[in-house]
């Protein structure tokens, strides 16, 4: 039985991976960091049904000692990197944690990997974000970094450090330089999930308007449990390598918000208001991946369409509010 040691499980991504990788036959470990709110912790591993098929353990990307240590016990035969402060918009008003978890923490993992666990082979979640300004029109593994936020400037550190820990210490290292990917799962605060969400409470009257920032920047949006497939596919080969992993489909907030309303009846342009608190210093405007690498080579390829994703995430918010309705 294989072990897998996942940084970041109780995120969207550590979710929908661990649910993969339990279908596989894998044993897989969490790491996490303690809260005060525990009994919200595994939300997303109870939303799954797997909570209690995980075995958590406690431990900071910031303090190595805890992944020294982590490293020892589980004895991974995989350690998938997720954990990060991943909220770009934060990412200003929290510049130093955000390079301390994002950055320096996904050093401490390759240490620790380094140190007690060499024959591990190591995911880094990468991000399109470090594509930032963007060089090229579509963009591939070739394409040159600009990143536009302190999330993308720690995200591409620890990028460099992952390709350096292969080059240098012959590490199986590897980057998925992933593309925006959504699901039910996704934070609230992220602009997809907090329109689904806003839809379905408008929908079911619970409030009349939705505020939101820039309605013209343009993502490449993909689905979670597509993209996790990539990850797994990517430590099975026996190359590390970098990866970009997208759906090759760019569109808008704005048409996100049409999709989005238009599944319910409704017209985004009677309810969407343009608030500036959620405008950014510095604005990523577009996003576009080609992953023709990833595709040729894993044989990976989305199986979820942006209307599919768009109806899936809308729905589930409408069961959520429903059901917390009904507990009231
Ligand atoms: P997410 O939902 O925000 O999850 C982040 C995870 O990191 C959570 O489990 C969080 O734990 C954990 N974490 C934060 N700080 C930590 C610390 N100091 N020590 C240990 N754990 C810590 O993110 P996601 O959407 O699943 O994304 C997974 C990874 O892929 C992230 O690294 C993200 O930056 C990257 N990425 C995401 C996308 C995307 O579109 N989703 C695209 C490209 C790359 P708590 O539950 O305690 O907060
Ligand atoms: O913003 C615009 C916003 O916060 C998307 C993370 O997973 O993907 C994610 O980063 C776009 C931006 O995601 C609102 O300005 C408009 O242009 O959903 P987001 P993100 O910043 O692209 C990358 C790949 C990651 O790696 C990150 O970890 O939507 N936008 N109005 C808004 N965004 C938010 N959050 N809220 C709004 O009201």
């Amino acid at each position: 039985m294989k072990r897998a040691l996942i940084t970041g499980i109780t995120g969207q991504d550590g979710a929908y991976l661990s649910q993969l990788l339990l279908s596989k036959g894998y044993e897989v470990f969490g790491l996490v960091r303690r809260s005060s709110a525990a009994e919200v912790m595994d939300e997303k591993l109870r939303w799954l049904g797997i909570a209690a098929e995980v075995r958590l353990v406690d431990g900071n990307l910031t303090d190595l000692s805890s992944l020294l240590r982590t490293m020892r016990d589980v004895k991974p035969d995989e350690v998938y990197n997720l954990a990060a402060q991943s909220f770009v918009k934060s990412s200003w008003n929290q510049p130093l944690l955000t390079g301390a978890v994002t950055g320096i923490g996904a050093a401490n993992v390759l240490e620790a990997v380094r140190l007690e666990a060499p024959s591990a082979r190591f995911y880094q979640a990468s991000s399109s974000e470090m594509f930032g300004l963007i060089q090229e029109p579509v963009q591939t593994e070739r394409t040159p970094f600009y990143p536009r936020s302190p999330y993308a400037a720690a995200k591409l550190y620890a990028h460099w450090m992952t390709v350096n820990y292969r080059e240098s210490f012959g590490l199986h290292a590897t980057s998925g330089i992933l593309f925006n990917h959504e699901s039910p799962l996704r934070g609230i605060e992220f602009v997809t999930r907090k329109i689904t969400d806003g839809v379905a409470r408008i929908k079911l009257g619970q409030q009349r308007t939705l505020a939101l920032g820039n309605l013209d920047a343009r993502r490449d949006w993909g689905h979670a449990r597509d993209y996790v497939k990539a990850m797994w596919a990517m430590l099975q080969h026996d190359t590390p390598d970098d990866y970009v992993i997208a759906t090759g489909r760019t569109v808008s907030v704005r048409d996100f918000c049409d999709l989005a309303f238009a599944h319910v009846g409704l017209k985004a342009d009677d309810h969407v208001v343009v608030d500036e608190r959620y405008l950014r210093p510095a604005e990523v405007p577009l996003l576009l991946g080609d992953s023709g690498k990833a595709r040729q080579r894993l044989g990976w390829a989305p199986d979820t369409s942006l209307e599919q994703l768009v109806v899936e995430m809308v729905e589930a918010d409408i069961d959520r509010l429903k059901f917390q309705g009904a507990c009231r």
